[in-house]
């Protein structure tokens, strides 16, 4: 099917998935065969980025970018993907954890977001109709803590900030910008969305059940918390004087 917007990148970030990978990617070519699959390795120890040159020497439509040096974060191995998949001409750049979190069946409801005028699609654990399968209640505290700080800290009019399943069109990448980035963890989504909605863009949130990962191990980390707490308040309190004018404005 070619799309109004152009072909799909899939961008996935793999740090010692060499059992998810396989799993992920044939959902993927299952529920969207059109979209191609970028597979952004770094270096795993695992054996995760000879199990992609494998997945990528069956089937054309499966890249790899092999990026040495070790775990370089997840916020650097999007730039890289996204720039490349730009550079390629691609209209649409996914990104999609390789875990099994982010359902791929739910892949096409976000391109019809797109179709239908968003700039962002995010897929949503915290709008009616999303959900979260086997999170213990700590997790989900934390998910929901961090969304609603980033929502009053930031006015950002998203319920779910740091999801990390997502559409973009690759005219929003290029207004936005990726040069400036720094953000490595999950906080990288925040900075994306805000960067997004201060372009004043659009974004449409779309329900999903996001599944935790069954298998290998997680990478979220008290480092990464703390970066997201520590960059959130930073850009909040940049952001305040605006704020602030615009409600006075709003006032008069
Ligand atoms: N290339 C690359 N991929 C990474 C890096 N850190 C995490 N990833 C991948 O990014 C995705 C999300 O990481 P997860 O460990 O699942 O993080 P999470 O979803 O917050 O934590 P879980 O509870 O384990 O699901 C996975 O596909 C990881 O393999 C990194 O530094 N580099
Ligand atoms: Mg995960």
């Amino acid at each position: 099917m070619e799309r109004m917007l152009g072909r799909v990148l899939v961008v996935v970030p793999t740090y010692n998935e060499r059992e998810n990978l396989p799993l992920i990617v044939r959902r993927l070519r299952e529920a969207v065969p059109e979209a191609h699959l970028l597979i952004a390795d770094d270096d795993s120890p695992d054996g995760t980025g000879a199990i992609a040159d494998k997945l990528a020497s069956d089937d054309e439509l499966v890249h790899v970018m092999h990026r040495p040096g070790g775990k370089q974060g997840l916020g650097s191995a999007y730039i890289a993907g996204f720039r490349w998949g730009l550079a390629e001409g691609f209209g649409v750049l996914v990104e999609m954890d390789a875990d099994g979190s982010h359902p791929p069946e739910t892949l096409p409801a976000l391109l019809k977001a797109l179709d239908r005028g968003a700039d962002l699609a995010i897929g949503s654990r915290w709008v009616p109709g999303g959900k979260v399968v086997n999170w213990p209640a700590s997790r989900q505290f934390l998910s929901r803590g961090a969304n609603m700080y980033s929502r009053l800290a930031l006015g950002l009019p998203v319920r779910d900030a740091t999801a990390g399943f997502r559409a973009y069109r690759a005219s929003t990448l290029e207004k936005i910008g990726l040069d400036d980035v720094e953000s490595q963890g999950y906080c990288f989504q925040v900075d994306l969305t805000l960067r997004t909605a201060r372009h004043g863009l659009r974004i449409k949130e779309v329900p999903i059940t996001f599944v935790e990962r069954a298998v290998g191990a997680s990478k979220m980390s008290r480092a990464i918390i703390l970066e997201a707490l520590w960059r959130v308040t930073v850009w909040g309190v940049a952001g305040l004087p605006a704020r602030v004018r615009r409600r006075l404005g709003r006032r008069r």
